[in-house]
């Protein structure tokens, strides 16, 4: 026996319009969750969506071969503009994306990112040099400093260019296009056909800001083949000599294009997010806070972390992969449903149906997670096998699962590490959080103050440590 999917109340032709904030859609989506349970029906101009949150519908969504990624009619279509047959908006069953992928895999391998940690760290530098010189009363805005260095990291690992964001106040002419043109990209997708089409000079701009991107792009790919590879181990060398193993076919020119472009979009925001809830969590767990500046203390014991001391910041990581349980800064993600069948011995799906997954609600099922599931503990990361990883989907699943994951985990680590070694973070605002919604989630309008960590201090108490230990021989 089947039962029907929840739908909350309708409005005559408005559908479910009037339940979604158009500012926080997501929010809107986690509180309608809570109200009406792991998977619920509503109606939008776009069409019927089914919105899944639940563990145990997870478990067959994650591992059954009857749903897969799709490029939605909604958000991933317009950002398709940008990322054309990029990995993220391209179907799994373009050749391209098959190509790209097989391609792709071994630059973003483990192994990979030791050839990234110089770059990495490069750019970790120019943001502890810059809180270094700030002085006592100027505030840092954490998720604008975060976005500078992920963009800037991405970039440079990605084709070996500097937007030098450390160094400007306001942001290089292609981050501005970029950033402008996702934004007009996601308001395209909650306007109506009509509403769009008469906004002329909003779309005229949408496609200079595109055209200027792949301007730039596509010289640096050029001038990149005219110059020959100089050594450099960035992903642009990795998609202009790499085959795929499985027809030896290399990427094609436009394409490449794509995926660099892809990379901007899908690297920043999502790992910036990530690195400022990481820092809000911290702040407000002093605890947890603490127990992070003994690892940093004892592990980061050079002025200059080595990739192997980053990798053993095992309680850093703990920290990270519970900020994006909380807040999994990529939040939902899209399947179709690829054969009529029965979800979970109780729902019927047809062919052809959408689902989103909202995963911070997913993140929030108590019967994966416990009682206190709203609870920020990274203590549930420390023993892999009592992780419910059908309830952990930050980085989306199978084949289509974020490329970019150990890069990200490993830069935020970095980063993290770092400024715990040498920052003492004050919050002098007692912010609260509220959360802004793009493409992704981040902190809105995070604002601390940062001191150099008293160093001297430190000394002095193993120094009266060792005094104290003197006297009681
Ligand atoms: C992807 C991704 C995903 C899935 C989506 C869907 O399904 O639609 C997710 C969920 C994610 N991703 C998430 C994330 C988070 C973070 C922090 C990140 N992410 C990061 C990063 C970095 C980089 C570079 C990246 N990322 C990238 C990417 C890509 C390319 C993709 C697509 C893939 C395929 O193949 O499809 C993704 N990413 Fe991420």
């Amino acid at each position: 026996m089947t039962i029907m999917i929840p739908q909350p109340k309708t409005y005559g032709p408005l559908g479910n319009i009037p339940q979604m904030n158009a500012n926080t859609p997501f929010q809107s989506l986690m509180s309608m969750a809570q109200k009406h349970g792991e998977i619920f029906r509503l109606k939008l101009p776009v069409g019927n969506l089914l919105i899944v949150s639940g563990y145990e519908l997870m478990k067959e969504l994650a591992n059954s071969p009857r749903f897969g990624k799709v490029v939605e009619k909604t958000v991933l279509e317009k950002v398709r503009t940008l990322g054309g047959d990029g990995l993220f908006t391209s179907e799994t069953n373009d050749p391209n994306w098959h190509k790209a992928h097989n391609i792709l895999l071994p630059s973003f391998s483990r192994t990979a990112m030791r050839g990234y940690f110089d770059m990495m760290l490069d750019l970790a530098m120019q943001l502890i040099q810059k809180w270094e010189r700030l002085n006592p009363d100027e505030e840092v805005d954490i998720p604008e400093d975060m976005t500078r260095l992920t963009l800037d990291t991405i970039a440079l690992c990605g084709f070996n260019y500097r937007f030098n964001s450390f160094y400007r106040e306001d942001s290089h002419p292609f981050v501005t296009s970029m950033v402008r043109a996702l934004d007009e990209a996601l308001n395209q997708a909650q306007r109506l056909g009509i509403q769009d089409k008469l906004m002329v000079k909003t779309r005229n701009k949408f496609k200079q800001d595109i055209d200027f991107m792949f301007s730039q792009v596509d010289k640096i790919i050029a001038e990149r083949r005219a110059n020959g590879s100089q050594g450099e181990k960035d992903l642009l060398s990795h998609m202009l000599h790499g085959k795929d193993s499985e027809t030896g076919e290399t990427l094609e020119e436009e394409n490449i294009r794509y995926q660099i472009i892809t990379f901007l979009v899908a690297g920043h925001e999502t790992t910036s997010g990530l690195l400022s809830f990481g820092i809000y969590y911290l702040l407000n767990n002093p605890d947890k806070l603490q127990k992070a500046y003994e690892e940093i203390d004892s592990i980061l014991t050079d002025p200059i972390p080595t990739y192997e001391q980053v990798k053993q910041l095992k309680y850093i990581r703990m920290i990270l992969d519970e900020s994006l349980r909380l807040w999994p800064t990529a939040p939902a993600f899209n399947l179709e449903v690829k054969e009529d069948t029965v979800l979970a011995g109780k729902y019927d799906l047809k062919k052809g149906d959408r689902l989103t997954v909202l995963i911070p609600q997913l993140h929030r099922d108590v019967t994966a997670w416990g009682e206190d599931a709203e609870l920020f503990r990274p203590e549930r990361f420390e023993d892999p096998s009592k992780i419910p990883f059908d309830a952990y989907k930050p980085f989306g699943l199978g084949q289509r699962a974020c490329i970019g994951q150990q890069f990200a985990l490993q830069e935020a680590t970095l980063v993290l590490g770092l400024i715990l070694k040498n920052f003492e973070l004050i919050d002098h605002t007692q912010y609260k959080l509220n959360v802004k919604e793009s493409l992704t989630v981040k902190p809105n309008d995070f604002k601390l103050k940062v001191r150099a960590r008293k160093k001297q201090k430190r000394h002095l108490t193993e120094a009266s440590g060792n005094i104290l230990s003197t006297e009681s021989r």
